[in-house]
């Protein structure tokens, strides 16, 4: 057995796994000794190894559609480059980066363009998550920092999650805050206009308008400052701007009865919220995407770091505030300075004397003083031609990036498209003129930093499949071909963090937060070994640093932080007559993005198969929309096909639906089509959470289900079928289907009929309403559709595991194909509630009826499902709610 202890690839909590070779496969566990997590996963961590599949990577470097060897590649993309740069200058190449780089690819990535080739227009999707929260730092504490540490979230007294639904997409953290819970009865206020999972153990939840923050959190302060809960001393001592912002705030939002009705809430709720902070020092405010995916995110950021600030509660033991980061490595990217208005090393790109420093550093002759493009503006740069070179790595911008239609037609338009993946089919890869394979996570060798900045390493405990490369590498190889052998003459990651850890140090003073010039040194044996560390490391914290600011020393030049006088405003977009409901977006617990990797995994695509679009019953019933049905969604930019879902966690007005879904496995469902994209001022970021658009009902005349091999590519005759909807099954990719023409079905059915050496099951009614089909070879299912005027009834998780059998069909199970129903009883499971311990909805249901259980307690004991994670918990409450238990006659 060969144990390899490295890091979750998903989120930013960075928890640490153990992935162990045993004689059946791959296992993961939690890294007991790993700070983030002590040992717990959640359920995207623990089916990594079920990610781990050949199946569908990208294995071989293609340029024009052609497969090429490595030295050919890097010279299409070297010599495509220079000639761009000969031709139209710098300024006309581009790369868009990702928060899923390790920080050593980052750094080359960034070293080459903005040292090298000497274009500023080096941004990251960080752009669309982390940009609000970077201003909002800087404008406070003079630096990008988050002064907190996760213990803190332990050690306080009230915990506040504000646009953070940090159940489904920090799960560890939110069990170690479960446990702080339990524990220590810590009370926690949720501050998120919809009722998410986060909601189910909170002592208050705050639906507020959406958009309305920096009203709420004005309030608190003109609140504080009513009640005497400020700190004067502190804010004389350390703090500058106060006066301005207690104004402000006094003015706008002095009254409180204003601010519930500006944020929609009642008078007694903001009351006893504003009563909790302001009696309780130790306050954590947990914040994420709700406040940063707005076009006032970086004023909402700044509005609850002036609370912050007015109490003192900055960096103090459960005390702080904390932005949780997304991406694995987005803290690491802001280090390396990866977003278009930073500089590697926390330096500032306006700042001529940083410049220098860098270009002396780097003896890189092209760095030039000033700001690149921000993703939106580079993609419109790309648009009208004024870029004409992009290099993508580790990001799906044709499904993440608002107005996804422009940013499509974009890249269509653009003269080069390089797009490193290690994935072979994705929305953005369609446009590629080159694509180069990337090495994955269990291949990939280097450091991510985490929401707490410690650095972690990922190790790799997999070779590299075909000819696939770490992206350091392949930057690197390009940078030489360009000329700068020396630059990036790297033998392996190690070298990297070296020279990025002296940069740190170097000629800094303690005028910049970002410095681990205590690794400056470390040898490739020690950094193999690197156990995980907070930064900043330096001479006199060789350790790692815990917490920032809690002495009130700031990183602005005079030592002191700011208050801002922030003002509220509306979201940019408001509802219309034509649009009369405000779309908000998000995430789903056991998905990742846009589900290149989580979707591979059969356990993960059980929760929720499907986008659904949750609408509040009295809006569902004034649009005409039953639950379970399909329904056509509008926004000035686009249409969106999705099944409706009433829920009543969501205020009337206000619909959500998930990120997820992409051309590549759905018809309609790409969310940032519909999503306009006006950004916030200061930081860039896009408006994702607030846009609005109308639902009208579908009419749909048929249903069906498609059934086919778990590799098999979606067939092309889906093309002509108005809704389709893919994910993994355990042994099968289970496609839905729906149209509204008769026989819209027919060229998708004839041409799986099309196959050789197959047999058919067939059966079809006269009217040709109904038809169900099966084909085998060797007496082994490849394929079965199904398909019915209304959705056909057909027992998904065992049709699915017929296709992972290796062995010919029992006869029973032939026998049932074409019924779709399992002959043996108990087969079935329905949806997957709990991943971790694979339990299904129709187990917990008859648990319930069945008067075995009546908590999610009494579930975890009888069926384990809630045991593992715990993030399934709210989701097992609601069954039981749902689901009475049958009273005895
Ligand atoms: N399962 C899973 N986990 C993930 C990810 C994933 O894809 N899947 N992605 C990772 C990444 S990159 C990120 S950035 C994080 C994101 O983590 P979160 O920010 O927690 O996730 P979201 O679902 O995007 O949005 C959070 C909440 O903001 C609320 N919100 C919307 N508008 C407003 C508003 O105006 N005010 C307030 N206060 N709240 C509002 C939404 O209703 C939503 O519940 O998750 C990370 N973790
Ligand atoms: N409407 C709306 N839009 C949003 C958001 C929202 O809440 N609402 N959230 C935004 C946020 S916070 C984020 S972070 C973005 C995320 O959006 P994206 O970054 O576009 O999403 P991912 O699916 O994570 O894309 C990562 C890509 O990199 C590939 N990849 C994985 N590992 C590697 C590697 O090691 N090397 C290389 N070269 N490739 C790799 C994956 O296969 C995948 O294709 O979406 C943003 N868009
Ligand atoms: S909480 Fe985040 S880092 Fe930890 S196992 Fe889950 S997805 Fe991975
Ligand atoms: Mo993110």
């Amino acid at each position: 057995m060969t144990e390899t202890c490295t890091t979750c690839p998903y989120c930013g909590v960075g928890c640490g796994v153990v992935v162990t070779e045993g004689r059946t496969g791959w296992s993961v566990g939690g890294d007991a000794s790993h700070p983030a997590n002590l040992g717990r996963l959640c359920s995207k961590g623990s089916a990594l190894t079920e990610t781990l599949r050949p199946e569908g990577r990208l294995l071989y470097p293609t340029v024009d559609g052609q497969r090429r060897p490595w030295s050919e590649a890097v010279e299409a993309v070297a010599s495509r480059l220079q000639e761009t740069l000969d031709q139209y200058g710098p300024s006309a190449v581009a790369f868009y980066v990702s928060g899923q780089l390790l920080t050593e690819d980052y750094y080359v990535a960034n070293k080459l363009l903005k040292g090298f080739v000497g274009s500023p227009h080096i941004d990251t999707n960080s752009r669309l998550c982390m940009a609000s929260t970077v201003v909002g730092h800087k404008r406070a504490f003079g630096a990008d920092v988050v002064p907190g540490s996760y213990e803190d979230i332990e050690l306080a007294e009230l915990v506040l999650l504000v646009g953070s639904n940090l159940a489904w997409c920090h799960p560890v953290l939110h069990q170690r805050l479960l446990h702080a819970q339990r524990q220590r009865g810590t009370r926690l206020i949720v501050i998120d206009p919809r009722r998410s999972a986060s909601c189910d153990t909170a002592d208050l939840h705050l639906p507020l308008a959406p958009g309305s923050d920096v009203m709420l959190f004005n309030g608190l302060l003109a609140y504080l400052e009513q009640q005497n809960a400020i700190s004067p001393d502190y804010l004389t001592a350390h703090v500058d701007g106060a006066e301005q912002a207690f104004a402000t705030a006094r003015t706008e939002a002095g009254d409180i009865a204003t601010v519930a009705r500006h944020c929609q809430l009642s008078v007694e709720a903001v009351l006893a919220f504003y009563q909790a902070f302001a009696t309780t020092a130790r306050t954590v405010t947990v914040f994420s995407q709700g406040v940063n995916q707005s076009s006032q995110g970086s004023d909402k950021v700044n509005a609850i770091l002036n609370c912050h600030l007015a109490t003192g509660r900055v960096g103090k033991p459960g005390s702080t505030p904390f932005s949780v980061t997304g991406q694995p490595n987005a803290m690491g990217g802001r280090e390396v300075g990866g977003l278009a208005n930073q500089l590697a090393a926390h330096m500032n790109p306006n700042d001529p004397a940083d410049v220098e420093r860098l270009g002396r550093f780097w003896q890189a002759p092209a760095l030039r003083v000033g700001e690149g493009l921000k993703a939106i503006d580079m993609f419109r740069a790309i648009h009208d031609g004024r870029i004409k070179f992009l290099w993508v790595m580790a990001t799906n911008p044709a499904v993440s990036l608002p107005e996804s239609d422009m940013v499509r037609d974009a890249l269509a338009r653009c003269p080069t498209v390089v797009v490193s993946d290690v994935i072979d089919s994705t929305d953005t890869l369609r446009h590629a003129h080159i694509t180069l394979p990337a090495a994955a996570w269990g291949e990939k060798d280097g450091t991510v930093t985490n929401s707490e900045r410690r650095i972690s390493r990922q190790r790799p405990f997999l070779p590299l499949p075909g000819e696939a490369r770490p992206d350091w590498w392949i930057i690197s190889a390009v940078g030489t071909a360009l000329g700068h052998g020396a630059a990036f003459d790297y033998h392996g990651p190690a070298d990297i963090f070296r020279e990025h850890a002296r940069l740190s140090g170097f000629e800094n003073d303690g005028r910049r937060a970002f410095d681990i010039s205590g690794l400056a040194t470390i040898s490739t044996t020690a950094y193999h070994q690197m156990p995980p560390i907070q930064w900043p490391v330096t001479a006199a914290d060789p350790a790692g640093t815990a917490r920032l600011y809690g002495d009130g020393l700031f990183t602005h030049p005079n030592g002191k932080a700011r208050m801002l006088a922030v003002a509220a405003a509306l979201p940019k977009e408001q509802a219309s007559a034509d649009f009369p409901l405000i779309l908000n977006t998000g995430r789903y617990r056991d998905q990742w993005h846009t589900m290149t990797r989580t979707g591979l995994s059969p356990r993960l695509s059980a929760h929720r198969p499907e986008p659904l679009l949750e609408i509040h019953p009295a809006d569902a019933a004034r649009h005409g929309l039953e639950d379970g049905q399909l329904a056509q969604v509008h926004s000035r930019h686009g249409e969106l096909l999705v099944r409706i879902q009433h829920s009543d966690s969501q205020r009337q007005g206000d619909v959500f639906l998930p990120i997820h879904w992409s051309d590549s496995n759905s018809a309609k469902a790409v969310v940032s089509r519909l999503i306009s994209a006006h950004a916030d001022p200061f930081s860039g970021q896009p408006e994702s959470k607030h846009m609005p658009v109308s639902v009208a009902p579908f009419a749909t005349r048929w249903s069906g289900l498609l059934f086919l091999p778990a590799d098999a590519e979606p067939p092309p005759a889906l093309a002509t079928i108005p809704y389709w909807c893919r994910h993994s099954g355990t042994g099968a990719s289970v496609i839905e289907l729906a149209g509204d023409q008769p026989e819209q079905w027919n060229d998708l059915h004839h041409a799986l009929q099309s196959a050789p050496g197959h047999d058919y099951l067939q059966y079809q009614d006269q009217a040709r309403s109904s038809v169900r089909l099966a084909w085998l070879r060797d007496g082994r299912l490849q394929g079965s559709l199904f398909i019915a005027k209304d959705r056909p009834t057909v027992a998904r998780g065992w049709m699915s595991t017929l296709f992972a059998s290796t062995d010919p069909l029992a006869p029973e199970d032939r026998v049932a194909l074409l019924a779709g129903q399992a002959p043996r009883s108990g087969e079935d499971q329905g949806p997957l509630v709990c991943a971790c311990l694979s339990v299904g909805l129709k187990a917990i249901q008859a648990a319930v009826t069945e008067g075995r259980a009546a908590t999610a307690e009494e579930i975890g004991k009888l069926l384990g499902a809630g045991t593992g994670c715990g993030s399934c918990v709210s989701e097992i409450k609601e069954i039981i709610r749902h689901a009475k238990p049958a009273v005895a006659a």
